[in-house]
């Protein structure tokens, strides 16, 4: 499919979706996140990707909403429309994993959208930031919930208070990235990453992905339960006896997704 907002590549097993607005720092307007939606389906349901990377360019990542989209709207538009609120959780309803590489600023929507990826790896030049309460609004995409529990409440706090950025070694000693590299080195630090998590089996990655994601979502208890009983359903699989049976032989493993 022809996309205007953002570029989608496959690289192997590894499709790659770049947010393309370089004249508004990659502001998300609705359509790009229609786009972003659509791309990410598309992903999910192709056989051949194993993982995705969700990016931006090396000054953006995204700056957020496009504020000159929602400048004008009124309460009657935003609250009937659902404004946002279908993208939003149409993109995390992408069941495979997928990986924020992040230059530049990731604000507000654009921190948010990050967030809502399985894990982000930044750039040393990376900035996030929840600002919307420079524009008499506050965030709108899971930023008060996804990154209060990636960083607590007093970062989280001091965030959307005060609308200050955080830059790319804060976020990695609060835990909101995964790993910070050189700027140069990100896409390549993305994308062996990728291609590792595309390696494994993909019924294991379902699983770790949908337990870990549990643990937002229900009490601990019923999170180790719910794991205990994928772990368990993974011997039904022929992943497990060759992953296993490959350990055993000292050779690589050859999964098949059965
Ligand atoms: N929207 C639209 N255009 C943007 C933009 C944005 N968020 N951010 C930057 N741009 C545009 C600028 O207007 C400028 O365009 P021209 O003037 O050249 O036409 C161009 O990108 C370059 O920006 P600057 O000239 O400002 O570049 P600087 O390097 O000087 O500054 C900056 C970079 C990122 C610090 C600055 O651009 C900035 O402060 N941008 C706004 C950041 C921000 O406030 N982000 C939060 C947006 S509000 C909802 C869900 C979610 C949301 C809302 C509702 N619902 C479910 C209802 C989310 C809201 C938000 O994200």
């Amino acid at each position: 499919m022809a996309y205007k907002t953002i570029v989608v590549e496959l690289d192997d097993h590894v499709a790659v979706i770049k947010l393309n607005r370089p004249d508004a720092l990659n502001a998300l307007s609705t359509a790009m996140l229609r786009e972003i939606v659509q791309a990410l389906r598309e992903a999910d349901d192709n056989e051949k990707v194993r993982c995705i990377v969700l990016t931006g360019s090396e000054k953006a990542f995204a700056a957020g909403a496009d504020i000159g989209e929602m400048a004008e709207m009124s309460f009657a538009e935003v609250f009937g429309s659902d404004l946002y609120g279908p993208e939003a959780q149409a993109i995390v309803r992408c069941r495979k994993p997928v990986i924020a590489a992040v230059s530049g600023y990731a604000l507000g929507g654009g921190c948010e959208l990050a967030l809502m990826c399985d894990f982000i790896i930044a750039s040393e030049s990376a900035k996030f930031g929840q600002p919307e309460v420079n524009l008499g609004i506050i965030a709108g995409m899971g930023g008060t919930q996804r990154l209060t529990r990636a960083v607590g409440k007093a970062k989280a706090m001091d965030m959307h208070l005060t609308g200050r950025f955080m830059d790319a070694a804060e976020a990695e000693r609060a835990g909101l990235v995964a790993r910070v590299v050189p700027a140069k080195k990100l896409m390549d630090e993305a994308m062996a990453a990728a291609h590792k998590i595309a390696e494994k089996s993909q019924l294991a990655l379902l699983a770790a992905k949908e337990s870990v994601n549990r643990a937002f979502e229900t009490p601990q208890a019923e999170g180790i339960l719910h794991e205990r009983r994928l772990f368990q359903s993974l011997f039904a699989t022929e992943d497990q006896s060759e992953g296993m049976q490959a350990f055993l032989d000292k050779r690589e493993a050859q999964f098949r997704d059965r």
